[in-house]
């Protein structure tokens, strides 16, 4: 019998603000890129609000006459969840829910959804798990100190308090035992890393969604699960590549994004170890993406806060095949030439400048300038082992039409 499929969508709105660090076309990408995780997610946007405000308002982040505006809207046409782009405030949060009436998401917790969603092994959902509840704890107390603060905390003391005080210790109990079944499973993941032997190590990271468990499958003929959605991969996968005469070892793993929730990199220590135990770096970038230099950015500093900025890093800029720059009419007098409008040789000029030969241009997708992908990924792994093993040198001698 075939199966009956059908996608229930869920339906959503989002509300982003703009201030004197957002302009208009920045707020555009990101409430784009926040529409992408919600579909992500599961849910269709059927309207986007966007308020200029410079100081949140405290206790609903947005002000009452344009929540008013979204009141109507979720009620008129059965909006499931609204989504912030924001991290909110527990009492933030709260009270927009009471207001509104409908599940509340900040940009955390869809976040966290789409990656409790997706882990497939007990190891990433126990580290998907203990982010989540991380990120409940101080929501379960704001409500509590709330709550007090309305009340003087006369009348809270009974059971209103015991219950949230209950649920308190439940989950303070629960992020304990997963902690300790990450740190088991921690040390298992080391041995397993420790008995690779002394192989180089090279990682692929980056942005979410821009290539990298296709490059992964193009260069070691693996099968890594590749998708036109955010946060397809979150397992790290390891495959021995052989390139001429050298062995190697490549990961594939997590993709990174803007404001990836601090929960989430601290429970996935162990996903992250890859990267931060690796030799060599790919800093994969999709070069289609308008958006691509400040994904790069924003890779850049998760690097930084996972101690793994200093290494040997080649810059793959990924879909060539895609690329489009913006274009300026001919009788258009008023619009100024950005970067925007670079074509894709001004980018490669722009970036050899920068990084010389550790910048690369390819498409994984088409297999477009793969062979000097290749060339460039053996000699900086060849680099690393001669320094490593430099009785070995003879081995590697410089024969580059080997592979
Ligand atoms: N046009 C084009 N599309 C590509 C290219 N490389 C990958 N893609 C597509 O980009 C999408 C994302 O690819 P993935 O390999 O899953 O990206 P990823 O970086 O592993 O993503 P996450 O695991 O979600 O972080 C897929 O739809 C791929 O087919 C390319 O060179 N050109
Ligand atoms: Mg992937």
């Amino acid at each position: 019998m075939l199966e009956k499929k059908s996608i229930e969508y869920e339906k959503a709105v989002l509300i982003g603000v703009m201030n004197q660090h957002q302009d208009e076309a920045k707020v555009k990408e990101y409430l784009d890129e926040l529409e992408f995780l919600t579909y992500t997610a599961g849910g269709e946007v059927e309207k986007r609000f966007v308020q200029r405000i410079d100081v949140p308002n405290p206790k609903t982040y947005i002000g009452s006459g344009k929540m008013e505006e979204v009141r109507q809207f979720v009620k008129e046409n059965e909006i499931g969840s609204v989504i912030f782009d924001d991290e909110l405030s527990p009492a933030q949060q709260n009270n927009v829910e009471k207001l509104l009436r409908c599940k509340v998401l900040d940009r955390t917790s869809l976040i966290l959804d789409i990656f409790a969603q997706r882990a497939k092994t007990s190891y990433a959902r126990t580290q998907v798990e203990l982010a989540q509840y991380e990120y409940l704890l101080p929501r379960l107390t704001g409500l509590w100190t709330h709550l007090e603060r309305q009340r003087g905390g006369i009348g809270m003391r009974g059971p209103g308090e015991t219950e949230i005080e209950t649920d308190r210790r439940i989950v303070r109990d629960r992020i304990a035992l997963l902690k300790k079944k990450l740190a088991k499973i921690d040390r298992q993941m080391e041995t397993q890393r420790g008995n690779r032997g002394s192989l180089v190590r090279v990682a692929l990271v980056g942005y979410t969604n821009v290539g990298k468990s296709t490059l992964m499958n193009v260069i070691s003929k693996s099968d890594v699960f590749a998708e036109n959605k955010l946060f397809a991969t979150l397992d790290t996968t390891v495959r021995k590549v052989v390139l001429g005469n050298l062995p190697f070892l490549l990961s594939d793993t997590v993709g990174f994004i803007r404001k990836l929730p601090t929960q989430l990199v601290e429970s996935f220590k162990s996903t992250l170890d890859e990267v931060r135990e690796a030799d060599l770096l790919l800093h994969v970038v999709d070069i289609s993406h308008p958006n691509f230099e400040e994904h790069i950015a924003s890779v850049n500093q998760i690097l930084d806060e996972i101690d793994s900025s200093g290494k040997p890093c080649i810059m793959v800029f990924n879909k060539i095949d895609q690329y489009r720059p913006e274009t300026i009419d001919e009788d258009d007098l008023v619009t100024e030439r950005t970067t925007a409008h670079f074509t894709l040789e001004e980018w490669k000029k722009t970036y050899f400048n920068k990084l010389g030969d550790k910048a690369l241009f390819i498409s994984a997708l088409n297999k477009e300038n793969m062979d000097e992908f290749r060339k460039r990924v053996y000699d900086a792994v060849r680099d690393i082992h001669v320094t490593r093993f430099p009785y070995n040198n003879f081995l590697y001698p410089e024969h580059l039409d080997e592979y």
